[in-house]
This record gives C-alpha cells, sequence and structure tokens, in this order.
C-alpha cells in the first residue's frame, strides 16, 4: 500500500464544478464501483459529499492502470489529474488520473454493501448494519441522518448561547437516582456502590442556587429499561436546561423556540440529506398548542379509550390524541402524583402541578416543570415518594441557603432526530447504540 506522504485533497468529490474543468485536483475517497472494459475502465469514486466518475486509461497512464483497474470495492484512494465535462457521467463530469495511490485495500467479501444494498432492506437487516456501523455509515442515507443531528446539536447550542444559557458538565457517576420509574445500572466505585446517571436533574437544579442563572447541559443519560423497544434506548443524549427566576410557560416558550429554529437549520443546511430520505419537515407553527391533562383525559374517553384521571397516558392513549393533535403539541398541568418529586404543585390547586410534556404526534419528547424551591416541601414529597431525604441531603441542601424560583426541562435528542429524520426505530440517529442486546460495538 501507498503511503499518504505530501499528498493532500483539494477538492471533495460533491464539489466539483464547471469552473474546476481543465484544472488538476487531487481528492480521496472509497471506490464505490469500477466497470473494466479492457483498455478503458470507469471508476467510481466516493466521499462525504457525493461521488465522482474516475475515468482510467490503460494506454495513457498504464501505471495508473496497474494499481486501480482491478482494485477491491470500498478499498480508499486517493488520485490526480484534470477534471472535464463528460455528458456520459452521472454528474456531468469526469476525472482523468495521471498519478494514484492505494491507501486502504479492502477485503472481500464486504459484510455489508454499501452502493448495492437496497435501501428496502434497511429495516430488516439493522442487526447486521449496526455490528459493521463504519460500512453503514458509507450509504448517503445513512450518512444523511447523522448530517441532520449535527445540525439539529450545532443549533441548539448557536441557540441557547444567544439566550445567554452558559454550557455546563455534571457527573455521571453518582451515588443516588433521579428519576423514578426506571432503573439504575450499578457500578462499583472504588469500595462504593455507585449509578450511572439517569438525568443531569439534581446537578442542574443544584446549579439555580449557584448564581449562574440559565444553564444547558448536552451530555449522555443512563436508563437500565428492560424493555426494548422503538423508542427506548439505555444510553441517550439529554438536551436539559434550566432557568432561574422563571415558570413552566418561560421554559416551554424556550423549547418550542429551539425546535422552530431546529427544523429551519435542517430545511436551509441540508435539503439533499433530506431530500436522500425522502423527508420535508413542516416548519412548526407559533405557539405550540397548549392542552391540559384533564382535557387530554375527557377528550381520549369521548373517543372510547378509557383512561382515569390521575393515571399516565398510555400509547394507546396517546396514539388517540395524535388524531387531534397530530403534531406539536404541550400538555400541561398533571397530576402531582404521577409527575416526579421536584414538581411544583399550583399554589391553588395542589393536585396538579407546573409539570408539562412536548410531544409530537404519539411520542413524547420533553419533559419538564417548574420545580419545588421550597426545602421543606421537597423533604415532604421525597418521603412520600418513598425515597430517603437523608440520601438527598447534598441535593435538598442547595435549597437551604437561598435557592431562586426555577424550571426546566429535558429532551431526548434522538428522538426528535428521529422524527425529523423520518425514521421508525430509535436505534437509526445513534452510531453506536445501546439497547436492551446490543453492548458491542
Ligand atoms: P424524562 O425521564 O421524561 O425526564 O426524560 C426526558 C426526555 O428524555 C428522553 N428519554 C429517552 N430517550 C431515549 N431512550 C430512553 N430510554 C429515554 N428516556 C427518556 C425523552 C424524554 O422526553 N429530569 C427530567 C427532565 C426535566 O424535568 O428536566 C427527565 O429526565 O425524549
Amino acid at each position: 500500500m501507498d503511503a499518504l506522504g505530501d499528498w493532500r485533497r483539494t477538492h471533495f468529490l460533491g464539489k466539483l464544478e464547471e469552473k474546476d474543468f481543465g484544472n488538476e485536483v487531487t481528492v480521496a475517497g472509497w471506490v464505490q464501483d469500477i466497470r473494466n472494459l479492457g483498455g478503458i475502465a470507469f471508476l467510481v469514486l466516493r466521499d462525504r459529499t457525493g461521488t465522482c466518475q474516475l475515468t482510467l486509461l490503460k494506454k495513457h497512464h498504464p501505471e495508473v492502470w496497474e494499481k486501480l483497474a482491478s482494485l477491491p470495492r470500498e478499498s480508499v484512494i486517493m488520485a490526480k489529474g484534470p477534471v472535464q465535462a463528460n455528458n456520459q457521467a452521472a454528474s456531468g463530469m469526469e476525472l482523468v488520473p495521471t498519478e494514484a495511490k492505494v491507501l486502504g485495500e479492502s477485503k472481500t467479501p464486504l459484510p455489508l454493501g454499501v452502493a448495492d444494498d437496497e435501501k428496502s432492506d434497511i429495516e430488516t437487516k439493522l442487526d447486521t448494519r449496526l455490528d459493521n456501523r463504519f460500512i453503514d455509515l458509507r450509504k448517503p442515507e445513512v450518512g444523511a441522518i447523522f448530517a441532520l443531528k449535527h445540525t439539529i446539536l450545532r443549533t441548539m447550542r448557536e441557540h441557547f448561547h444567544k439566550l445567554g444559557f452558559r454550557e455546563i458538565s455534571t457527573p455521571k457517576i453518582v451515588a443516588t437516582a433521579t428519576e423514578g420509574g426506571t432503573a439504575l445500572f450499578p457500578m462499583k466505585y472504588f469500595e462504593n456502590d455507585a449509578y450511572l446517571n439517569q438525568s443531569p436533574q439534581l446537578f442542574k437544579q443544584i446549579m439555580m442556587a449557584s448564581g449562574m442563572d440559565n444553564i444547558y447541559e448536552i451530555g449522555p443519560a443512563f436508563r437500565a429499561e428492560e424493555h426494548d423497544t422503538v423508542r427506548h434506548l439505555n444510553e441517550f443524549i439529554s438536551v436539559d436546561i434550566e432557568m432561574a427566576f422563571s415558570d413552566e410557560e418561560d421554559v416551554m416558550q424556550v423549547l418550542e423556540d429551539l425546535v422552530y429554529q431546529s427544523v429551519l437549520a435542517i430545511r436551509n443546511e441540508n435539503p439533499d440529506e433530506l431530500a436522500l430520505l425522502g423527508v420535508d419537515p413542516d416548519i412548526p407553527a407559533l405557539p405550540f398548542p397548549r392542552v391540559t391533562y384533564t382535557e387530554c383525559v375527557e377528550y381520549v374517553n369521548s373517543q372510547g379509550v378509557e383512561v382515569e384521571w390521575g393515571e399516565d397516558l398510555s400509547m394507546e392513549a396517546m396514539k388517540v390524541l395524535a388524531k387531534k393533535y397530530p403534531d406539536w403539541s404541550f400538555v400541561t398541568r398533571w397530576p402531582t402524583a404521577i409527575k416526579p418529586f421536584y414538581a411544583q404543585p399550583y399554589e391553588d390547586d395542589p393536585l396538579v402541578c407546573r409539570a408539562f410534556d412536548l410531544n409530537y404526534a404519539h411520542q413524547e419528547i420533553t419533559s419538564g416543570a417548574q420545580r419545588v424551591h421550597d426545602p421543606e416541601m421537597l423533604k415532604a414529597n421525597l418521603k412520600r415518594m418513598g425515597l430517603d431525604p437523608e440520601e438527598f441531603d447534598f441535593y435538598v441542601k442547595a435549597f437551604e441557603y437561598g435557592m431562586p424560583p426555577h424550571s426546566g426541562w429535558g429532551l431526548g435528542i434522538e428522538r426528535i432526530v428521529m422524527i425529523l429524520a423520518g425514521l421508525s426505530n430509535i436505534r437509526e440517529t445513534v452510531l453506536f447504540p445501546r439497547d436492551r442486546y446490543r453492548l458491542v460495538p
């Protein structure tokens, strides 16, 4: 194999234009296909921006022919030569290499096809795809998912920065649970028992007592969910915010703006990727509808699906609700008893609390709330929910020396990517998903 030496790419394949015709360029990528006709061969080279035809001429450039004409598919090469118009080639141009390097030859057969892999196979072969993720990602429609994810994450960070939020990082190795309901992953921390954190909830709230005001964190969260669904991961990326001196309506506004900006950004910046994925997400209308939990229960019951006031909304109920609210919508004013200990009850009606969910059709994307900031109420809530306030001492303490009222939310980035990319399985949105059965790679 050849050494890279002083060769450097001058152009990405998908960015070659008419103005480059006649110029010598250096390109790099993976050999997608070679059609060898004897004295002439057509090699399709691919990088993350697209493909270009390399036309190999045995008589004119025998050394290049020798290196490339019978190379296995998916080998990595670099080539130098002039670009010229060619109406026969898919992109309307070709490159005629005068020099080439083979930098990484591929083994055969491939564990997974790239160009010849039928799109319709994508669902059925998810396990094979994930086992060979580095090849799977070479498929433009798979790469497109991560281009969207990149744009969404970048847009969120820019939006938070504009609003004056500071980015923080909190520990993922912790001593206590945060979110009831789902199990914890235990681990050994020297001589102590520890866990992987389920949510930055307690730490982001503690930060409200630090005077830092508005903060956000984008980091991993771990949930030992036993169930194996298309919406759940055991490790996901949680986008969390916490805002001092705010109520739930304030943070809902931040959230709907963020969703709006994210959709706008992918529409502006990723039209090619959206086309590859075959989706055209609508720009959401602001503000999103706000529907109370009680209204939801009444509506769902009127449609023949029984939900008793005080129960969580089942998937069946959510699907019925989605008929009335098929896009983005908030469900507000939840029963206090089914929301976490940190949700602030309404002062005039403590059976309901200032918690909300953001849904897209039947899928939950975010939950949030104004938080309890009175330490006595917090301790009482912990006890009521069967938790030991002493274990939460490090948290409750932050409420006892000047804690402002505050609110926040947590959003699963994979859920929003799944929706905007039009995918039916959350695993598609993670490079190396962790689920009930998947720990490698
Ligand atoms: P909650 O537990 O509802 O709230 O989680 C917030 C959001 O995180 C995402 N999510 C998941 N995504 C993939 N796989 C999972 N197993 C999974 N679990 C949760 C969802 C969900 O809406 N501390 C609160 C947030 C807050 O009040 O600030 C919390 O974690 O998109």
